[in-house]
């Protein structure tokens, strides 16, 4: 059934195929800027953010493709019969984009090897809970694993905030303003996804899999684009933060 709706329409269960369009054209779009933007960057730390910023919007750019095309998606029937469709695809991009986000601020933050290992640590165990809660056919089962993965991303944003942050105070001016956006954006845009899995199709369906999805490409497309989009352009990144004196900033603005 939701396979051969795909076949006919390519928009997906519910017309939903229109954000995954979206999504991968925002995520291509966002990728291609990153690569010009860094085509001549020579310094091997400056290319590293590069780097990795590519390729979180690469990743979400194939998952976005795949899901478009009907990959990914699959069928969870609940004890009480009820069928879900679950667009599992997502996972598989977050358990790799996630970490690299988190890599992302954390080497901007100068964050030990240590913090780091801890970090992704906890992000990875929240991405695979989440997708047990998703596949779950024992609704109280979905619910556990759904607060379970919710206190790991309580942690890992704390930890993000305290440690992280901490590391983040011994550097210069451009580093730290850089990291408190860049934090701020993780803060509220991480936040809101399990709060959409709730209301959404794995959880109490208020919102159909159309409005999910919009959502999720909204959130997707502002935590990778938009995060990418302040790091590269920053003068932390681009403008060298070793003159933190007012005038010396001036003079390297871009
Ligand atoms: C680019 C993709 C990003 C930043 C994805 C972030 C995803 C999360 C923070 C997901 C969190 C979830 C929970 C905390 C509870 C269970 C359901 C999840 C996986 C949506």
């Amino acid at each position: 059934m939701v396979q051969s709706l795909l076949q006919v329409s390519s928009l997906g269960v519910e017309g939903e195929g229109i954000w995954l369009a979206l999504g991968t054209v925002g995520m291509l779009l966002g990728m291609v800027y990153f690569m010009a933007k860094g085509w001549d960057v020579q310094d091997p730390e400056q290319e590293e953010f590069f780097v990795i910023t590519i390729l979180i919007a690469g990743i979400a750019a194939a998952s976005y493709l795949s899901m478009f095309f009907g990959f990914g998606l699959t069928e969870v029937e609940l004890v009480n019969g009820q069928v879900l469709d679950i667009y599992w695809a997502r996972y598989a991009d977050w358990l790799f984009t996630t970490p690299l986000l988190l890599l992302d601020i954390g080497l901007l933050a100068g964050a030990s090897n240590r913090d780091m290992a801890t970090l992704v640590g906890i992000d990875a165990f929240m991405i695979v809970t989440g997708l047990a809660a998703a596949l779950m056919k024992i609704p109280v089962a979905r619910y556990a694993f759904w607060t379970i993965s919710t206190i790991a991303m309580l942690f890992v944003l704390y930890y993000l905030v305290v440690v992280v942050g901490e590391a983040a105070s011994d550097a210069g001016a451009d580093t730290q303003s850089t990291f408190s956006t860049l934090r701020n954006i993780i803060l509220v845009s991480w936040a809101i996804y399990p709060v959409a899995w709730l209301v959404g199709t794995e959880g109490f369906g208020l919102v159909g899999l159309f409005g999910e999805t919009l959502i999720f490409m909204v959130l997707d497309l502002f935590a990778k684009i938009g995060f990418g989009f302040i790091l590269l352009r920053s003068r932390a990144i681009m403008g060298g933060d070793s003159a933190p004196t007012p005038s010396a900033e001036e003079a390297t603005a871009d």
